[in-house]
C-alpha cells in the first residue's frame, strides 16, 4: 500500500515537474505568449445548460476560439485524457463522469490563454473557487466541476490531439481583439 502511495506520488509530481520545468524554459528563453489550450465544457455544464454562459466567459476575454465542437467522450479518449490520474481514488469515477453525457470541446488560442483560462475556470474544488470564476459561481463538488482546462503547454498539444484533427482548427478569421491590436 505505501509503495503504491508513493508510486502515486512520485508520478503525480513528475507530471507537475515537467510542466514547471517548461513554463522555467519558456521563462528563460523569453518565449512569446501566444498559445492554445483545450478547454471541454464537461457533462454537467451541458445537462445544467451553461454552454452559452461559458462560452461567453472566454469570448469575453476575447480569446480565439479556433476549434469547437460538441461530442461524446470515448472510454479511450477519457483514458487517455486523464491518464496522468489513473490509480487515484477518484479516476473511476472521473472516467464515468466524463463519459456520462456530451461534452463541448475546444480550442482557444491567445495571449497566456493556459494560466489565463484556469484563471477564469476557478480551482479545482469549487470551495476554494473564487466568485466571478464559472467553477465558483457554478459548481459546489469536485466531482461535479463543469469545466476542463489545460494545466501547461505540454498538456495543451497532449489533449487537443486526442479530441481535435488537424483539419478541424479555423485560423482563416481574426478576432476583434487581434484587428484592434494591428492599428
Ligand atoms: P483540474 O481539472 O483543475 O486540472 P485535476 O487535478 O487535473 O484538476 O483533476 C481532474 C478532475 O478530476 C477535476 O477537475 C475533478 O473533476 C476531478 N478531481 C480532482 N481531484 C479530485 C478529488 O480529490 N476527488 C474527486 N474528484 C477529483
Ligand atoms: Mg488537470
Amino acid at each position: 500500500m505505501l509503495s503504491f502511495l508513493m508510486l502515486n506520488c512520485l508520478f503525480y509530481f513528475t507530471k507537475k515537474l515537467d510542466c514547471a520545468l517548461i513554463y522555467g524554459v519558456q521563462i528563460i528563453i523569453g518565449d512569446n505568449r501566444m498559445e492554445r489550450t483545450f478547454i471541454a465544457i464537461k457533462p454537467d455544464g451541458v445537462k445544467r445548460g451553461f454552454i452559452g454562459k461559458i462560452l461567453q466567459r472566454f469570448e469575453d476575454k476575447s480569446y480565439k476560439i479556433v476549434a469547437l465542437k460538441m461530442l461524446n467522450v470515448s472510454m479511450e479518449q477519457a483514458k487517455e485524457h486523464y491518464a496522468e490520474h489513473e490509480g487515484k481514488p477518484f479516476y473511476k469515477s472521473l472516467i464515468e463522469y466524463i463519459t456520462s453525457g456530451p461534452v463541448v470541446a475546444m480550442v482557444l488560442e491567445g495571449e497566456n490563454v493556459i494560466a489565463g483560462s484556469r484563471h477564469i475556470m476557478g480551482k479545482t474544488n469549487p470551495d476554494e473557487a473564487d466568485v466571478g470564476t464559472i467553477r465558483g459561481d457554478f459548481a459546489q463538488v469536485k466531482e461535479y466541476n463543469i469545466v476542463h482546462g489545460s494545466d501547461c503547454k505540454e498538456s495543451a498539444e497532449r489533449e487537443i490531439a486526442i479530441y481535435f484533427n488537424e483539419n478541424e482548427m479555423c485560423e482563416n478569421y481574426k478576432t476583434m481583439l487581434e484587428l484592434v491590436m494591428e492599428h
